[in-house]
């Protein structure tokens, strides 16, 4: 952030590219009268969303007018400058507010940041609040296009409307990606309609027998609305061919002796795995493809192909040459763990989600470049980092009262661990071009409540999500981080979110 003056700088996060205090302004306090004047029809559902965030404020949304902006009002306006869709200017002082940006989505992120910039109480009351708003200079864009966060409902589920609560959450900190790992050994958790068994008994269990769950198509399409609303893209992800016990009990004939086995409930890996040599798969692979991809308005599919411990290498290749020809036939992108990169018949743009260390190990780099080299780009998790299911160093207990997390990935890991890193010293021989972006993985093995969901999630999210919004020559510094962290730290217990090291959140 680069600063105008000495003042305490307002606490946003991701820092914003620029940040100034200009000198002697005001700062602009929210009136009786004012109303938020949207300019383009797509700056007013954004103008609608700010309209219920300052609900509070008064005890009713202010008006949203399309134009004759007065002192006192809020003005989104959509003006292209050619700085990107997701960019934004905001100009606050005590003639009003000002955002500007090339789409909604830059409307939508500045919104976000404005949100930080308001009273914390106004996450919280029915109102009165009193709203005043210091006055900034920002103008702003992301790092990285992709920003993600992965929820894996099949180890454990979550319903409909805790993902929905999650998407409200992370949409704060400008994450626009949520990769839903649909599919797993425990549980499979969307339906398709060819299979109906695969969310009967596919679905019916999850890690330690702790109930199943699974979206219909219309719950799915819920979700995938909502996000849309927080300019949020959903990434479904069927993890193929391993990870696939699930389907294997639901479907006999997947099974070489076509006989389905009993659900599984444990959390090993690697064990299950599909049969490239039959036929049931090949019909299997296609209708579940072709049905998620006509659930799917985003232009991401994900493949999974990780940790395939229990076949060879000649059948793995050739279920991923023709499974991902299956997926890029369905006009989407395709993206799959770094181990889909032992292929090189991927489809033309395949992108690899890297997943191993900070310092690679084994094959993992080679494997993330054949993408590139194929003509795709790299999605970083380093685990040690970016794996928020990893447990925290200082052994407390989740908000449920029991230990959680786990910490295969040089785990404990800290705050401290997931900010300080650079996602250009990950994978030897890329590019800052060649990342697509960031996404931080919550793998439920542990989790089993959207609360602990939430604590292993807050605050190192936000770490992450720094690292891919905030420009790469913003020094991280982590006391300046910790500062703006106690804002964003009280935001969230007023929002009612659990967050490592704060006190606990009010019951919702
Ligand atoms: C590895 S990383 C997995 C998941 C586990 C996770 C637990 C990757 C692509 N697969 O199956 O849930 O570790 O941290």
């Amino acid at each position: 952030m680069t600063t105008s003056n000495r003042m305490p700088l307002p606490a946003v996060i991701p820092a914003p590219v620029s940040l100034e205090r200009p000198k002697d302004a005001e700062p602009f306090e929210l009136g009786p009268g004012a109303r938020i004047v949207a300019v383009g029809t797509a700056a007013e559902e954004v103008a609608g969303y700010l309209a219920q965030l300052l609900r509070p404020a008064t005890g009713s949304a202010p008006e949203v007018v399309q134009h004759d902006a007065r002192d006192g009002d809020i003005v989104l306006a959509l003006e292209d400058d050619g700085s990107g869709d997701e960019s934004y200017r905001l100009d606050v002082d005590a003639r009003g507010i000002r955002l500007i940006a090339p789409a909604a989505a830059g409307l939508f992120f500045g919104v976000q940041t404005l949100r930080q910039l308001l009273p914390v109480e106004l996450e919280a009351s029915d109102g009165p609040v009193p709203v005043t708003v210091p006055a900034v200079r920002i103008t702003d864009a992301p790092r990285f296009a992709y920003r993600g966060v992965m929820l894996d409902v099949a180890r454990h589920f979550l319903t409909v409307e805790e993902v929905e609560r999650l998407i409200d959450e992370v949409a704060l900190l400008k994450v626009n990606h949520l990769h839903l790992h649909l599919t797993d050994d425990q549980g499979w958790r969307v339906a398709i309609d060819a299979y109906p068994a695969l969310t009967g008994i596919g679905a019916s269990t999850s890690v330690d027998g702790r109930g199943g769950g699974h979206y219909s198509k219309a719950d799915y399409a819920r979700i995938v609305a909502h996000a849309a609303a927080r300019h949020l893209t959903v990434v479904p992800e069927i993890d193929l061919p391993g990870h696939t016990h699930a389907a294997l009990t639901a479907v006999p004939e997947l099974n070489p002796d076509g006989v389905a086995p009993a659900p599984y409930e444990g959390v090993e890996v690697g064990f299950s795995g599909l049969d490239p040599h039959s036929p049931a798969t090949w019909t299997f692979v296609e209708r579940v493809l072709g049905e998620v991809a006509a659930m799917t308005p985003g232009p991401y599919l994900h493949l999974g192909g990780d940790e395939t411990l229990s076949m060879g290498d000649d059948d793995y290749l050739a279920f991923v040459a023709r499974a991902s020809a299956i997926a890029a036939g369905t006009g989407k992108a395709v993206i799959g763990w770094h181990e889909l990169g032992r292929s090189r018949e991927l489809p033309a743009g395949t992108i690899g989600q890297y997943w191993s260390f900070t310092t690679p190990r084994d094959d993992s780099a080679e494997r993330t470049r054949a993408f590139v080299e194929q003509g795709g780009r790299v999605i970083l998790s380093p685990a040690d980092v970016a794996y928020l299911d990893i447990s925290y160093p200082d052994g407390v207990d989740g908000p449920e009262g029991r230990p959680l997390g786990q910490d295969w990935a040089d785990g404990p890991n800290s705050l401290a661990d997931s900010y300080g890193w650079d996602p250009e010293r990950i994978v030897p021989g890329l590019d800052e071009s060649d990342l697509l972006g960031i996404e931080a993985p919550l793998w439920t093995e542990t989790v089993t409540t959207l609360a602990e969901a939430e604590w292993l999630l807050f605050p190192r999210l936000a770490a992450v999500a720094e690292i891919a919004w905030s420009p790469a020559t913003a020094a991280r510094d982590l006391a300046g981080f910790d500062l703006r962290l106690d804002a964003l730290r009280a935001r969230l217990a007023a929002m009612g979110v659990a967050c490592h090291g704060s006190e606990p959140a009010p019951h919702r």
